[in-house]
């Protein structure tokens, strides 16, 4: 199976290494010269294991222009850039082809569908933890689950036509209902990410101060709130617990909107407290905290980014 990447961050490098250790045929397409040259330096993707051990992969790359056809490709960008990263490829992919949509959010997923309805289009979820340390490192931080399943309306293929199989340490599995699980995901990236970006911390300090304790409280309320008037049932106890417990597992970490902020890049919360205010409005729900959280990063966004 050949696979394009589109989005060389830390998880589209962790998919490239894994899948050419794994002998697939991977492709990068890279945004410039200067990528490519990138890659050239590094030798390849060098991938830093739990143990600490790395190796180097070999892998394949080309630039977007290029005119070579696209049978299976991953999107794996920020979610603000999934809409263009997938039209500067469309003339690429087959009649055939599979795309897979990995990123946290929604709503690009929903705009693609619209804008491509031809196409066999599958979202996907992770809780795999990584960072680059330079262009092309990768540092495997956590060993989580993937889950992908379709979101177009094509008839589903089977597991073994999409998922490449072996595919080294990725734990992936089909997913019959993914948008709940992307839901879920936005839940908890809602409750999470806003509040350490604007504060400055860990996501160990929603659990130890009280004051943001309270309010991803209210956060969670409003969420659940949302989730319930868009029929989404989030988990089997209420978000706030279920955040609880996520902000202590990675107590230590600094979430990806934080990280963003810190390296002046723009943040994900239009397509995560963003993606829910809008459903907010169109049903009437109430939900001032995420409103006010949502023009507070894109605040702190603009200041970072003129600064
Ligand atoms: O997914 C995450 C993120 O930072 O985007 C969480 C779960 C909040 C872990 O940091």
């Amino acid at each position: 199976m050949h696979w394009h990447i589109l989005g060389a961050g830390a998880i589209g490098c962790i998919w490239a290494a894994q899948l050419y250790k794994s002998k697939h045929d991977v492709t990068l397409i890279l945004r410039s010269k200067e990528r490519l040259q990138q890659l050239c330096e590094s030798k390849g993707i060098i991938y830093q294991s739990l143990n600490a051990e790395s190796c180097a992969y070999n892998v394949g790359a080309e630039l977007v222009k290029n005119n070579t056809p696209i049978k299976n490709l991953l999107i794996c960008t920020k979610a603000y850039s999934t809409i263009s990263a997938l039209k500067s490829v469309a003339g690429r992919l087959t009649s055939d082809a599979n795309v897979v949509l990995l990123q946290n959010g929604l709503g690009p997923q929903q705009e693609a569908v619209k804008l491509f309805p031809e196409l066999s289009l599958w979202a996907a979820t992770t809780t795999d933890g990584a960072y680059l340390n330079a262009p092309f490192h990768v540092v495997r931080a956590g060993h989580g689950e993937t889950l992908i399943g379709m979101i177009s309306k094509k008839k589903p293929l089977t597991y073994n036509d999409l998922i490449p199989s072996p595919c080294g340490d990725l734990n992936i599995s089909l997913s019959a209902n993914i948008e709940h699980k992307l839901w879920c995901k936005v839940a908890i990236n809602a409750a999470i990410n806003p509040l350490t970006a604007l504060n400055n911390c860990k996501n160990g300090a929603l659990v130890s101060n009280t004051v943001l304790t309270k309010k991803m409280q209210t956060v969670c309320q409003e969420v659940e709130m949302i989730a319930a008037a868009c029929g989404q049932d989030l988990f089997d106890k209420p978000l706030y617990e279920m955040a609880i417990s996520i902000a202590n597992a990675t107590a230590e970490n600094y979430s990806s909107m934080l990280q963003d902020i810190k390296q002046k890049r723009p943040t994900e919360i239009e397509q995560i407290t963003g993606f829910l205010c809008k459903q907010a409005d169109k049903l009437n729900c109430n939900a001032p905290e995420n409103n006010l959280l949502l023009q507070q990063v894109k605040q702190l966004s603009t200041a970072i980014s003129s600064a």
